[in-house]
């Protein structure tokens, strides 16, 4: 389990009266040794919100950095003011090595693959039952990026009010992804909101999805009370929600002890950057068969080791079925 400061949710970091910087002042530039570990709560153009210790403290990306560019989820080393008081700027120095990176290129003829998150735990691929319609593409290209970064999946199916989630869980149950099903009357008695927990706590955990399926009031629901983010309605003529989340945002876990990251809704999910050969550790029961495999196998090919490797009995059919399934998402164009 991974903590971040010494936060908890009574706390409220922000009305909290920042700590002066006792650090005599020197002429020596502060060396980054000595400089403080941060939490990237979100990012806005130039500016990132960080949490250090149990303070917001907003920071900028120190020219030495070069091109490289902090996320959302990543852990930094700041230097500087970091009292958080009113306008004051802390410098980032440092981004520390990511645990796992949540890509995605906004799609797939798109060279440019941003990272979403850093070192998330968990991808929570959320699903509206209706209103908007699954698509089951989209939820395939959610797992291969889950996958590919090393983060494992949750299902996420929400609006259970609106129709039945059987279908959707028949397609994903050779998958053996944990899945959890809301709908608007367990959202409200909470019910709902206890059984995702259970799914996040110690974690943290990014909340992916079309636009309008419930990212944000699910997360609402799972933070403390001052933290909740504005939602949106869904358009009764297009099906479509209003894209009302523009950017990440990392919040902390109530009643327990995590993050959950809500991000703002996409419509396709572009996976140009995917490594099948990342993608495969996430089928251990696959993984061994693939030693017969030719060199850069695309797991879908005539010579693939992995077909005498299922007809041989060593794994279920329906697995390797799967692996093809999401691995193919990759190489169709995504429809709306
Ligand atoms: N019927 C029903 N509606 C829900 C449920 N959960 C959320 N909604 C509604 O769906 C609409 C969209 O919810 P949001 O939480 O803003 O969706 P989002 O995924 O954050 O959307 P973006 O920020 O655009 O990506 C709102 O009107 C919610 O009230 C549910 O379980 N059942
Ligand atoms: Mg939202
Ligand atoms: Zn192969």
């Amino acid at each position: 389990m991974r903590r971040y400061g010494k936060h908890t949710d009574e706390d409220d970091i922000r009305t909290r009266p920042g700590r002066r910087n006792t650090r005599p002042r020197t002429n020596i530039r502060p060396k980054h040794e000595d400089a403080a570990e941060g939490l990237v709560l979100t990012v806005d153009r130039g500016r990132l919100t960080c949490l250090v210790e149990d303070r917001v403290v907003m920071a900028m990306k120190a020219r030495e950095l070069g091109r490289k560019a902090a996320v959302v989820g990543d852990r930094v080393a700041l230097v500087g003011d970091l009292s958080g008081q009113k306008d004051t700027l802390a410098r980032i120095v440092r981004i520390e090595e990511r645990t796992s990176v949540l890509r995605r290129t906004a799609d797939d003829d798109d060279p440019y693959e941003r990272v979403v998150v850093a070192n998330a735990d968990q991808l929570a691929v959320v699903t509206a039952l209706a209103d908007p319609e699954p698509r089951p593409r989209l939820i395939d290209r959610c797992l291969v990026a889950a996958y590919d970064g090393g983060l494992d999946p949750l299902l996420v199916l929400t609006k259970s009010d609106l129709a039945p989630p059987d279908k959707l869980l028949e397609l994903y149950g050779d998958l053996d992804i944990p899945f959890v099903v809301t709908s608007r009357a367990e959202l409200e008695s909470g019910v709902a909101v206890d059984r995702v927990r259970e799914q996040l706590d110690g974690k943290i955990t990014a909340f992916v999805g079309h636009s309008g399926v419930g990212k944000t009031t699910l997360v609402n629901a799972l933070v403390p009370q001052e933290r909740r983010r504005s939602t949106g309605h869904v358009n009764a003529v297009t099906g479509r929600g209003r894209h009302t989340t523009t950017s990440a945002l990392a919040l902390p876990l109530s009643g327990g002890d995590g993050w959950v990251i809500d991000t703002p809704g996409v419509r396709s999910f572009g996976l140009n950057h995917v490594d099948p050969s990342r993608v495969i550790h996430a089928f251990p029961d696959l993984e061994p068969g693939t030693e017969g495999c030719p060199r850069a196998c695309s797991h879908d090919e005539p010579d693939c080791a992995l077909d005498a490797w299922v007809t041989e009995g060593h794994a279920d059919p329906a697995r390797l079925y799967s692996l093809r399934r999401l691995l193919a998402t990759r190489e169709r164009t995504e429809g709306d």
